[in-house]
């Protein structure tokens, strides 16, 4: 059994572009909501919107249960809630800052120490994604916080609640960014190569976009191997054939006038498993090399 908390008053701390965005979006939900910022003036820009400006740190933490945080970084946060540690007591802090799992962990012992509630956040969207279906949010740390929240949570973005250790988001939500640009950097050397002759981007787009989602399949046949263990299982392109013909794809980036820098480290780690053994099986099997504790 939770308190009915659909209409709590809600505080936002930093009002960046992101905590501009979730303010407004709790306002748009019709949330009594607190804001401060270190530069006042981004406060005062969202008075005529109706949120009400706290003049400190401490009145901000003052004025509701649920504090959501948003600020540059976990020292940023640390540096900004320390001097008014004593006013958390009872208080649920939603920290929606990125970190990393260590930091995580570390903050929610933190706030443990001070009587307050944790719950840590890893935003999956870019501001003008707030409060639209497309934005999702994981959360780890105090159910409590989450269950009881839920309301508030749920007007920022869709709200995913991975477990009570602090760590999980920024752990899920750095695994999906670490995807995002290793996917990132492969669309820039295409890029490149099609670039080194007489051809526009644009006109590349479409079929380098369908191919990639065609592959994005394979996330889930990798997962399958790596959780067995069994990196043999199902293979359609072995290992040993990938590894030749990665080195065509750093010859032609080389014919081509084109830096293989963002390619090249995966080229030493295919020929090592390759080395190992491993040639009959599939590229998965890489985890096992990056992996540097059991
Ligand atoms: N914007 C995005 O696309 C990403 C999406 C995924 C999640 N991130 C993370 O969200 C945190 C905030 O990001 P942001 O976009 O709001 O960032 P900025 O616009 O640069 O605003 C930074 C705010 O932090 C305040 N601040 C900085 N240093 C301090 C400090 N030492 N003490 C107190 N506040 C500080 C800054 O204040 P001011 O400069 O306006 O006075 C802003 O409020 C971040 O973790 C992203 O990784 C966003």
């Amino acid at each position: 059994e939770h308190p009915d908390m659909s209409n709590t008053p809600v505080t936002v701390l930093g009002l960046g572009d992101m905590g501009t965005a979730l303010a407004r979006a709790l306002l748009k939900a019709g949330f009594r909501t607190t804001v401060w910022n270190r530069t006042a003036a981004k406060a005062e820009a969202l008075v005529p919107e109706g949120a009400l400006h706290a003049a400190t740190v401490a009145e901000a933490v003052e004025a509701s249960p649920l504090v959501v945080v948003c600020l540059l970084d976990y020292d940023s946060v640390h540096g900004t809630l320390a001097p008014v540690a004593a006013s958390l007591a009872g208080k649920a802090v939603a920290n929606l800052t990125s970190g990393t799992p260590r930091q995580a962990r570390e903050m929610a012992a933190w706030a443990a120490d001070q009587g307050a509630d944790y719950l840590d956040g890893g935003i999956m969207a870019v501001p003008p994604m707030i409060a639209t279906p497309a934005a999702f949010v994981l959360y780890s740390g105090s159910r409590e916080v989450f269950d009881t929240h839920r309301a508030a949570l749920d007007a920022l973005a869709r709200s995913e609640y991975l477990g009570e250790d602090a760590a999980l988001a920024p752990l899920h939500d750095i695994a999906l960014l670490s995807g995002m640009y290793g996917m990132f950097a492969g669309i820039l050397h295409a890029y490149a190569l099609i670039r080194s002759e007489d051809i526009k981007a644009a006109d590349f787009a479409p079929m380098l976009g369908g191919w990639l989602n065609a592959m994005a399949g394979a996330a889930a046949g990798f997962a399958e191997q790596i959780d067995s263990g069994d990196y043999a299982q199902g293979v359609v392109s072995n290992l040993a054939m990938q590894a030749a013909a990665y080195d065509h794809l750093l010859e032609a980036a080389e014919e081509q006038g084109v830096s293989p820098e963002l390619l090249a480290p995966l080229g030493p780690l295919m020929a090592r498993r390759v080395a190992d053994g491993h040639g009959h099986e599939d590229l998965s099997g890489l985890v096992e090399l990056l992996r540097t504790r059991p």
